[in-house]
């Protein structure tokens, strides 16, 4: 089996949100460290355009969005699973919540200048006024909210999820791990890595002692890589993955499409459609370095336009 390459950094909340599933999963998988910031060339050899973190990478396959990446890694590994039947759907409603609301209000309030400060410790004022002007960049368009907004949000979406665990149950939705506890945790852990704000969860034992027993589950077996052994895997194994676009869906087989992400960094990805589904759009493009490469999106969250 083609080895997993997940492209990360050790910062990123939605990597930590991959790295805890592979650890749920018992996965090996190989680790690539990306810049945190653009310029990002290695990244775009294999997205062709798409700069957020992660992806993950199966030869010439590049999956793009934790919310693909879960459905990849579980049909690679079904058990023990991300969505247990018992939970019934509702674990991909409270993991999609998690991702959009849940996330900004604890990287908005996680960022405030005391939070900044424990976050950057270390880094050199420049990386963090680049870093401020690509993100700045990224999310242009879309109203961020202020420390105090942030503050007020995150209280209440703790509290809420603190509720939930108030029968004692081990897992947000019950006996089983599911997604929605992973996409959950990757805010509590983000959180976390800023002690001077991270007094926001003390008030909150039920959801401190859950955090635990998530991150328990740990990263997995982690080897190390790099991108240019991962463009060499790619232009050497090439896409693998069965893709096909069935008729009635609004787009034709070898139709050029434009593939962005309809929130934020909505960078295009072009190329030819090669595979269309209700969850799923993949699109083959040809890198110098990488070769040929299918590069898959979720549907939802994401916009596909004919060129
Ligand atoms: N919906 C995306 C969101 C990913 C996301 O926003 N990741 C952050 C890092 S945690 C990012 O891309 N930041 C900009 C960057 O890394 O270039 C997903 O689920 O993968």
């Amino acid at each position: 089996m083609t080895e997993l390459m997940l492209h990360h950094y050790a910062g990123s909340p939605f990597s930590e949100k991959i790295r805890l599933i592979l650890g749920f999963k018992g996965l090996a998988w190989q680790s690539v460290t990306v810049p945190v910031i653009c310029p990002k060339p290695d990244v775009l050899a294999l997205t062709g355009g798409y700069r957020r973190t992660p992806f993950l990478q199966i030869g010439g396959d590049i999956f793009c969005d934790t919310a693909l990446i879960c459905e990849v890694i579980e049909a690679r590994q079904p058990a023990p699973s991300l969505f247990p039947p018992q939970s019934a759907g509702a674990e991909r409603i409270l993991a999609q919540w998690a991702d959009r609301s849940l996330f900004w209000a604890a990287a908005s309030y996680t960022l405030q200048p005391a939070g900044a400060a424990a976050i950057f410790a270390g880094a050199p004022p420049e990386f963090r006024a680049a870093f401020a002007a690509d993100r700045a960049l990224m999310t242009a368009g879309s109203e961020r909210p202020s420390g105090l907004d942030a503050a007020a949000e995150l209280q209440s979406y703790l509290s809420w999820l603190d509720a939930m665990l108030l029968d004692g149950r081990p897992f947000l939705q019950g006996c089983a791990a599911s997604v929605a506890d992973f996409a959950v945790a990757q805010s509590i852990w983000f959180v976390r890595l800023a002690p001077p704000v991270a007094g926001i969860l003390e008030p909150f034992e039920r959801l401190t002692a859950w955090f635990e027993r998530v991150a328990a589950f740990g990263h997995g077996q982690r080897g190390k890589s790099d991108s240019q052994t991962a463009i060499e895997l790619a232009r050497s194994v090439g896409p693998q993955e069965p893709v096909s676009v069935p008729a009635g869906l609004g787009f034709e087989l070898g139709e050029k499409v434009r593939v962005s992400a309809s929130d934020y960094a909505r960078d295009p990805v072009c190329g030819e459609l090669v595979g269309l589904s209700q969850g799923r759009i993949s699109v083959r493009r040809v890198d110098e370095r990488a070769g040929l490469l299918h590069v898959h999106f979720p549907r939802i969250g994401y916009a596909l336009r004919k060129i």
